[in-house]
């Protein structure tokens, strides 16, 4: 599809006079722009937030604005820089929160937070444990955040949803894929049980329900130049949920010595070290609120995270890849299988991530 991106930009409170909008990122699922303007002025992220995926999107943008308005009160209170520490949403000029274009298409605009470096991978210690730190500190910061939340993604992280579709896709089969990867569903099928086992948890109340950010990716984390997290980026997924998934989405990211699409397997694998490092930082900010099923259960959710999304590639996969952006035919398939490979060596090494979390909590 072909935007006028330059009208769009035009159709929010931005400072200034737009000289280029240029692509960023690497987004599986919105379409990212900076737009640059002239002179001083700010530049700004652009993002066509995609609606198949999250609906409503009035109400996402909402959510949004809720925990950056908490957080901004926060940071001010201790003296730090609201519009560096925080997301900055900028409104249209109608004062809604996005832009519904003539093709039905929704845009949101935030301040682009200059002088700040994104990572695609941990690239040392020191590093993970700064995004342990700054997940840490976001999950703190939101924790007395009172004013519900909308659930825009019903059963993001909910493995029995993620069971539902499964079973729709598997039944259908739409493009005829899933003779290709019988070895592939035995991985997803042979590990249901003890899945649902942990989920039953949280259905329970076992494991607490509280807000979380549920893509803690390292990419969608701002370090600023002294590799300190400045700013936690990306809340789209912004929900109720148990903060279990923050610190599995992290280790599966932080960790793997390889990439989440590697096509060489022997590059992949959970480095235990940067569990630990990641884990430090982590604890450091969240042990005081942790509760001991929480703590418990830390190192599991790293599986189940990791396992979730081995089932969400194949299922994609499987389905004709109408989710995630793909660059190949085969791309989500080389998904799964790397994403299995960092799964495999996270049950080999499950007892040290154990004895790592119990380090940090004494
Ligand atoms: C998606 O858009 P992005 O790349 O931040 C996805 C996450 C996956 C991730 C896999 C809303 O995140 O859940 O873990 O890709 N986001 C959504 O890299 O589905
Ligand atoms: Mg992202």
């Amino acid at each position: 599809m072909n935007f006028d991106l330059r009208n769009i930009a035009n159709s929010f409170q931005i400072e200034g006079d737009v000289k280029e909008i240029k692509t960023l990122g690497e987004g599986f699922i919105n379409d990212t722009f900076i737009i640059e303007t002239k002179g001083d002025s700010p530049n700004y992220i652009l993002q066509r937030k995609n609606k198949n995926i999250f609906h409503p999107i009035p109400d996402m943008m909402n959510n949004i604005q809720k925990v950056c308005t908490h957080i901004k009160k926060k940071v001010v209170k201790k003296g730090g820089d609201p519009l560096r520490e925080a997301m900055t949403i900028i409104p249209a000029k109608d004062d809604k929160l996005y832009f519904l274009d003539n093709k039905d298409e929704y845009w949101a605009v935030c301040l682009f937070i200059e002088d700040t470096i994104a990572y695609n991978g941990a690239e040392t210690h020191e590093l993970a444990c700064a995004g342990g730190k700054g997940i840490g500190k976001f999950q703190s910061l939101v924790a007395d955040l009172k004013e519900p939340l909308v659930n825009i993604l019903p059963g993001f992280h909910d493995i029995r949803y993620r069971y539902k579709q499964w079973d729709e896709v598997l039944a259908k089969n739409p493009v005829g894929r899933k003779d290709k990867v019988a070895e592939e569903i035995l991985w997803i099928e042979s590990r249901r049980d003890e899945m649902l086992s942990f989920y039953e948890l949280i259905e329970k109340g076992d494991i607490p329900t509280r807000i979380s950010h549920n893509d803690t990716k390292i990419n969608n984390i701002l370090f600023d130049k002294k590799g300190e997290v400045l700013c936690v980026i990306d809340l789209d997924t912004v929900l109720s949920s148990t903060v279990l998934n923050d610190f599995g989405d992290a280790i599966r990211t932080y960790t793997n010595t390889g990439l989440e699409d590697d096509t060489n397997l022997e590059n992949v694998s959970m480095d235990i070290e940067f569990v630990r490092a990641f884990a430090e930082g982590y604890l450091s900010e969240t042990k005081s609120f942790l509760t001991e099923k929480e703590i418990e259960y830390m190192a599991f959710s790293a599986k189940y995270i990791t396992y979730e999304q081995v089932l969400r590639f194949l299922m994609d996969y499987i389905d004709g890849d109408n989710y995630y952006k793909v660059k190949s035919p085969e791309h989500n398939l080389i998904r799964t299988r790397a994403q299995y490979k960092l799964l495999k060596s996270m049950e080999e090494q499950f007892e040290e991530m154990n004895d790592i979390v119990k380090e940090f909590i004494n």
